[in-house]
C-alpha cells in the first residue's frame, strides 16, 4: 500500500509539473532549443524545418543566452556551423531577426565579421570562430538551432 502511495505521488507530481520542453529539446529559462545536426540545409530550409516543429531559428537576445548556446555546443563537442535566425538578405548590412522582425540589440560577431564575403546574408555560429557569429552564404547546407517557448512560458489558455 505504501509503495502504491509513493508511486501515485510521483505520478501526480509528474502530472502537475510537465517537462518544460519536448524530448530532445534543451531548456533554458523561457525557451527550448533543438540542435539539428542530421539534416544540414540552407538557411530558408532550416527556418522551414524549425517552423514544422512549431519553432523558429534561434534568436539570441542576450549575452546569457548566447553563452548558454556556446557552452552547450562545446560541452557536447558539436562542430561546424549552425544557422541562427538573423539575416541581412533584405537590405545589405541591415541585420534583422527574421521571425521577430527586430533589429538586434545584442550581437557577438567574430572579429572582422560580418564581411559579406561571397554575398553572405545569413548569420551562423561557427566552431571555426569559437561559436561567435559569422555571416555565411544562405544556400550553404549547415546545421541549425531551433528555438521555441517552453511550456512553463506559455500562457494557460484553456481552463
Ligand atoms: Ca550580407
Ligand atoms: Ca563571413
Amino acid at each position: 500500500m505504501r509503495s502504491v502511495i509513493i508511486v501515485f505521488s510521483i505520478f501526480s507530481s509528474v502530472i502537475s509539473q510537465p517537462a518544460p520542453c519536448p524530448h530532445g529539446w534543451v531548456n533554458r529559462g523561457p525557451s527550448c532549443y533543438a540542435f539539428i545536426t542530421d539534416v544540414p540545409d540552407g538557411w530558408t530550409e532550416a527556418e522551414s524545418f524549425c517552423n514544422l516543429l512549431h519553432s523558429q531559428l534561434v534568436e539570441i537576445e542576450t549575452v546569457v543566452e548566447d553563452e548558454f548556446l556556446r557552452v552547450h555546443l562545446m560541452d557536447n563537442k558539436l562542430t561546424g556551423a549552425f544557422w541562427i535566425g538573423m539575416t541581412d538578405i533584405l537590405v545589405e548590412g541591415e541585420w534583422v531577426w527574421m521571425s521577430a522582425q527586430t533589429t538586434p540589440h545584442y550581437t557577438n560577431w567574430w572579429p572582422g565579421q560580418p564581411d559579406n564575403y561571397h554575398a553572405e546574408d545569413c548569420a551562423s555560429l561557427d566552431s571555426g570562430y569559437s561559436f561567435k557569429w559569422n555571416d555565411a552564404p544562405c544556400l550553404s547546407k549547415i546545421n541549425f538551432i531551433c528555438e521555441k517557448e517552453s511550456s512553463h512560458g506559455e500562457e494557460n489558455v484553456i481552463g
